[in-house]
């Protein structure tokens, strides 16, 4: 049987964090598919057709694409989108306790509502500190991002910030 999960957020923009999670989730499941989902309580940066287009040049050039899909999804409930491509598991990343109770409600509802299993993936340590709103903030006050984003991101942040 074939595994597919789905590693959703709101990747504005995708990180290094974000893409250790999912090349290591890509190792244990048969098919990945990468949603940006717009997340109403965070002030967005990015487009998310922007977001979407990042996520796939960052996971070419890192070379996992093979099994990869990059998507995006705005029609209602996450697991309404696991249902149409035959997933069963959400992947998340927790890097705090402050991740574990953002994280386990929706953990609990999803598996309520269409019993969709969560698997938490600890961070690499040299990825626990970065997050989206970090970078956000860095490349805003013109700081140097390339080590919290792979480097397609760098150069777009880069570009879209230079005045
Ligand atoms: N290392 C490891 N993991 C990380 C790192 C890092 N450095 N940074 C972020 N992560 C993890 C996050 O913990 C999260 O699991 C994921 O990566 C995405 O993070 P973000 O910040 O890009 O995205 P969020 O947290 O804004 O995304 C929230 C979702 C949109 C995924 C969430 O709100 C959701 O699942 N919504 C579903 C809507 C729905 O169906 N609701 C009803 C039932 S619950």
């Amino acid at each position: 049987m074939q595994r597919i999960a789905v590693v959703p957020g709101s990747f504005d923009p995708v990180t290094r964090g974000h893409l250790d999670v999912i090349e290591r989730a890509a190792g244990i499941f048969d098919e990945l598919h990468v949603v940006v989902v717009h997340n109403p309580d965070k002030n967005a940066l990015l487009p998310i057709a922007q977001r979407v287009a990042l996520i796939e040049r960052a996971v070419a050039d890192a070379g996992i694409q093979g099994r990869i899909v990059v998507a995006s999804w705005s029609m209602g409930l996450l697991v309404d989108y696991c249902s149409d491509v035959g997933a069963t598991v959400l992947v998340k990343g927790v890097r705090s306790q402050i991740d574990v109770a953002y994280e386990t409600p929706m953990a609990i509802v999803n598996r309520h509502l269409a019993g969709v299993e969560t698997v938490f993936l600890l961070p690499d340590p040299g990825n626990a500190h970065v997050s989206s709103s970090l970078v956000r903030q860095v490349a805003a006050l013109g700081g140097d991002v390339a080590p919290y984003v792979p480097p397609v991101v760098a150069e777009y942040l880069q570009s879209a910030m230079t005045p």
